[in-house]
């Protein structure tokens, strides 16, 4: 059995996956391409046999060829291709986030309770970076007591023309709302934004950057520093504060030289650098779980919740309380 893969968006994300799909994942192949500019998507299937170029989302999931979808749009344009492809119980990996807001979200959710199973994985890639396993079951085994905070800091270089003040928390903060959630195993139930002082390299209308205080149900705190105008590169980092002890990830790694009278390391200049190898690890487990009908990592309600985050992050940069968050039942097909 082999998974014929239709992507969905020839953007950033969308080309990082077909070439991944394409070179290193096992049982998967990239059948289509789509991109409302067609030479976007024929760009991106260049050098891939068998692989057709659309304008349209709909032609593609028409295609007979195809049996999954990999959608990479932007994250305004998701409902509508994640509603079509559920109608067609396809496999389907949706990058984060699942939809912006939570009503939008929630009518995924009731449309694959309706479909009576997951089909969904959302683009949570973070939970297979090997550092982000590692302190998750660190967590899970209490080897250093109970976990009480969380410290992130998350710095983009710069972000890309149309990235709105609202995308801070969307696009970029929602994967610090799933991974808190991760590690805690519990859903968020407030949402705090600071705005500070601010630097003059953020485009107008961003105000960079921003200060993130989340709660979880049982109280532990955590806290995102989201820098996006942040010039020096790419860094994504947690410390974890322990009854026991304390645990640093993702901030440096190796290879570090002494020469030339400096000592250090390299600067990762990007997410596709920073998690290449979560990426693959990620569409692996969904290529594996969709070949025996269900999905390998985080879900649509997982979406959901943290679609709920961000819209109370929207609301709390606008008003800077402390906003709840407030989420429906979660149904029986997510446990
Ligand atoms: C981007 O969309 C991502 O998903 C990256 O992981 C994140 O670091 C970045 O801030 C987002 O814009």
């Amino acid at each position: 059995d082999i998974l014929r893969v239709a992507v969905i968006g020839a953007g950033r994300m969308g080309v990082d996956h077909i070439q991944r799909i394409h070179a290193r994942i096992q049982g998967a192949e990239v059948a289509a391409v789509v991109d409302v500019d067609l030479a976007r998507a024929q760009a991106a299937i260049e050098g891939i046999p068998g692989a057709v170029a659309l304008a349209d989302a709909e032609e593609a999931l028409n295609n007979g060829d195809v049996n999954a979808v990999l959608i990479a749009t932007p994250g305004f344009l998701h409902e509508e291709i994640l509603l079509k492809a559920l109608a067609k119980d396809l496999p389907i990996l949706c990058e984060k986030p699942l939809t912006p807001d939570a009503a939008s979200a929630w009518k995924i959710v009731e449309a694959e309770k309706e479909l009576g199973h997951q089909r969904i994985q959302v683009g949570f890639m973070r939970r297979f970076d090997a550092e982000y396993a590692a302190l998750g079951a660190m967590i899970r085994s209490n080897e250093l007591g109970e976990l009480l905070m969380l410290h992130h800091q998350h710095r983009n270089p710069t972000t890309p023309p149309g990235f709105t003040n609202e995308m801070l928390i969307n696009d970029s903060v929602v994967h610090e709302f799933d991974a808190v959630r991760f590690f805690t195993g519990e859903e968020i139930t407030s949402v705090q934004v600071r705005l500070g002082k601010a630097t003059r390299n953020a485009p107008a209308g961003q105000h960079d950057p921003q200060h993130v205080l989340i709660e979880t149900e049982s109280g532990v705190l955590a806290d995102v520093e989201i820098y996006v105008n942040a010039r020096f590169g790419y860094e994504v980092a947690t410390q974890a504060s322990f009854e026991d002890g304390i645990v640093n990830i993702g901030a440096d790694h190796g290879p570090y030289t002494r020469a030339n009278g400096r000592w250090g390391g390299t600067v990762t200049p990007g997410f596709e650098e920073r998690f290449a190898a979560a990426y693959d690890v990620e569409i692996q487990a969904w290529v594996n779980a969709a070949l025996r009908n269900g999905i390998g990592g985080p879900s649509a309600w997982d979406g959901y919740a943290t679609a709920a985050c961000c819209e109370a992050g929207v609301e709390a940069q606008k008003n800077g309380q402390k906003v709840p968050v407030k989420l429906n039942p979660k149904p029986a097909i997510y446990n």
